[in-house]
């Protein structure tokens, strides 16, 4: 592992064609959206979010943790793509102008990859806004729900409870997007993982699979992780202020 230099990874970006990009919720911190580990505020002080986002929880008490899931989507609405998330967008477009491949694998739920314009983003954990039937499996249009819900637990016209379209612990991933996060991961060049704590499988191990094949690992974190080791270039930054800067010099010449 080595602290690096935002330049030794712009060069490790300036010549790769095949890059994935992985995020986690600390891309979307400096948009105001909390990291999954953020302290919780208000009313859901007194929870732990990893005790809310489970099967059980819901089944136990389906009004508190629809709540919460839907106060997280109404403020996600309310949130906007910031410069990493812009960023990134740019990188992709800029390789695939190149002839190159870019995917972008997120953890995060709150959509803003996507109103950041960027394409073909893989949702390993699902998303605030599609909500579906607990019982039928419907999955509901976002113009079908309200925002927010009039009432909770949300239900549709036939009484079925309405579970938020999310990937909770304990729950497998969507087996196509794992597939495809795989895939991507095992025949890419660089891998850069942005704004993720690195511990929740099968997701994490995304990171040592792009390791073990050969891709170069650069992350973007203020913090270690357990990932830090497996990166060639590890910058202890935010991502908002790194990854524009790194982009910015990898495509500097506009070649
Ligand atoms: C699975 C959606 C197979 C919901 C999320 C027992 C039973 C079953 C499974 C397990 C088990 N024990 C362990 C497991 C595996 C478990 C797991 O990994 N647990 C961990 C905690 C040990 N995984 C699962 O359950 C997965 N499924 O294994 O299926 C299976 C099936 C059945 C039975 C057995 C096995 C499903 C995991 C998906 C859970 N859903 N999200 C929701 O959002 O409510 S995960 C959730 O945490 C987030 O989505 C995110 O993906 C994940 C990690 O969070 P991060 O994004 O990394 O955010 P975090 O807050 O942790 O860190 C933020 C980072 O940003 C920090 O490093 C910080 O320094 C940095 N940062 C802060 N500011 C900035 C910044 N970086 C840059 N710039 C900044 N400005």
């Amino acid at each position: 592992m080595s602290d690096g230099s935002i330049g030794e990874a712009a060069a490790l970006l300036a010549d790769a064609r095949r890059v994935v990009v992985f995020t986690g919720s600390g891309v979307s911190a400096e948009s105001g959206v909390p990291t999954f580990r953020d302290a919780m505020t208000g009313l859901w002080e007194k929870y732990e979010p990893q005790a809310l986002a489970t099967p059980q929880a819901f089944d136990a008490d389906p009004e508190l943790v629809s709540r919460w899931y839907d106060e997280r989507r109404c403020a996600a609405m309310v949130c906007e793509p910031n410069d990493a998330h812009v960023a990134i967008t740019e990188l992709q477009r800029t390789i695939e102008e190149r002839a190159g491949r870019c995917t972008l694998v997120t953890q995060n739920v709150d959509g803003l990859h996507e109103r950041a314009g960027a394409s073909g983003v893989i949702e390993l954990h699902g998303s605030l806004f599609r909500w579906r039937g607990r019982r039928s499996g419907r999955v509901l249009e976002p113009d079908e729900i309200p925002m927010p819900f009039e009432s909770y637990p949300p239900r549709d016209e036939s009484g079925d409870l309405l579970r938020p379209g999310v990937v909770w612990f304990g729950e497998s991933l969507p087996r196509e997007a794992f597939e495809a996060a795989d895939e991507a991961s095992s025949s890419c060049d660089v891998f850069l993982s942005i704004g993720t704590s690195a511990v929740v499988y099968p997701a994490a191990g995304l990171i040592e699979l792009a390791s073990s094949c050969g891709a170069s690992v650069i992350e973007v974190n203020p913090n270690e992780t357990p990932a830090t080791p497996l990166a060639r270039v590890s910058l202890r930054g935010r991502a908002g202020a790194v990854v524009p800067e790194i982009v910015r010099l990898a495509f500097a010449s506009g070649d």
